[in-house]
């Protein structure tokens, strides 16, 4: 039982969980910036969705979860693998549809599924998390082991029949799933205030299932929310649900240049950088050194300039062979 308990990222002290959480989110925001440039060479096929903006959401929740819980996530999921551990030069040969890469360069951007870190899959279908979540929450809940599974989603997603049904079946269920939606205010080029009716944490709630709205760019607030969100749920008390208010400081894809953009908006939410968040919390809070941070920082860039430069060496895999279709 205890192993199955065991923390995805470790906690020897406050001080060294939280330089942890902020190393992934330093991490994920260079390896996105990355992951652009190599899209503008052509270099990564396909689309991509970045999650720049959003990191503290990705590390928050990854935290609070164990080796034998579960994750889906939507296309935007390259912070959430990097926040469970997924390797990032396994991640970036992926990208670039390498043999090497973590599931042999044939899922991409979009479709990453990563087991032995928890992450079932990344879903291009709106909605996809949600249900693939909730379908594993049944599993995990007729285990018995009292394992969690976690469904990443965004606000628009909220407006899809996956999110009504799921939630539903959820909880009549009383299965141990935790929905997290990333509201980063727009549904591609669409204000969510334009669409969407009400506020989507009262949603759960008319279900009975207990719902909270939170600064999602803040690691400290998403840490202690999702922790204890996944903490009921493992207690058998059913589905949580937590909406965590955030910002993509990139368009919602490779070629967005995101002008539907109120003035100044961006340049508001750039002040609540989850990553300035981070830096201070771990100055003010832990007593961390600049100097420490700087070092920290200086490392993870130098591993994503060489995770870059060997996903361009890496092999391509073999052509696909189609196994011979035999009628009847
Ligand atoms: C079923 C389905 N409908 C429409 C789309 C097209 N689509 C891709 S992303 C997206 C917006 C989703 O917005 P949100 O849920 O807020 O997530 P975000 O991209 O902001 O993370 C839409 C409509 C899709 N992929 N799948
Ligand atoms: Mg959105």
């Amino acid at each position: 039982m205890t192993q199955h308990f065991t923390p995805r990222v470790a906690t020897e002290s406050e001080q060294a969980l939280y330089l942890e959480l902020y190393r992934r989110m330093w991490l994920i925001r260079r390896f996105e910036d990355e992951v652009q440039a190599l899209f503008l060479k052509s270099l990564v096929h396909g689309t991509t969705h970045l999650c720049s903006g959003q990191e503290a959401g990705c590390v928050g929740v990854a935290s609070a979860l164990t080796e034998a819980d579960r994750v889906s996530c939507t296309y935007r999921g390259h912070g959430h693998a990097l926040a469970l551990g997924v390797d990032p030069q396994a991640l970036m040969d992926e990208l670039l549809g390498r043999a090497t890469g973590i599931d042999g360069g044939r899922a991409g951007s979009m479709n990453v599924v990563a087991l032995d870190n928890g992450l079932i899959g990344c879903f291009g279908i709106v909605g996809g998390s949600i249900a693939a979540a909730t379908g594993v929450g049944l599993a995990l809940k007729r285990a018995g082991e009292g394992a969690v599974s976690v469904a990443f989603f965004g606000d628009g997603t909220a407006n899809h029949g996956y999110f009504h049904e799921c939630l539903n079946f959820a909880k009549v269920f009383d299965l141990p799933v935790v929905f997290v939606c990333e509201n980063n205010r727009y549904g591609e080029f669409t204000p969510y205030e334009d669409v969407t009716a009400g506020e989507i944490s009262d949603r759960p709630a008319t279900l009975g299932i207990p719902s909270i709205t939170i600064d999602g760019n803040d690691m400290w607030k998403v840490r202690e929310t999702a922790t204890e969100a996944v903490e009921r749920a493992r207690r058998g008390e059913g589905p949580q649900f937590i909406e965590s208010m955030t910002y993509r400081f990139v368009g919602h894809s490779r070629s967005d240049p995101g002008r539907y953009r109120k003035p100044g908006e961006l340049d508001e939410w750039r002040t609540r950088d989850p990553l300035l968040v981070g830096r201070r919390g771990l100055m003010e809070r832990h007593g961390v050194e600049e100097s420490a941070l700087d070092a920290l920082e200086q490392e993870v860039d130098d591993q994503v300039r060489q995770v870059s430069a060997a996903a361009i060496e890496a092999p391509f895999p073999e052509p696909y062979q189609a196994t011979e279709f035999k009628d009847g």
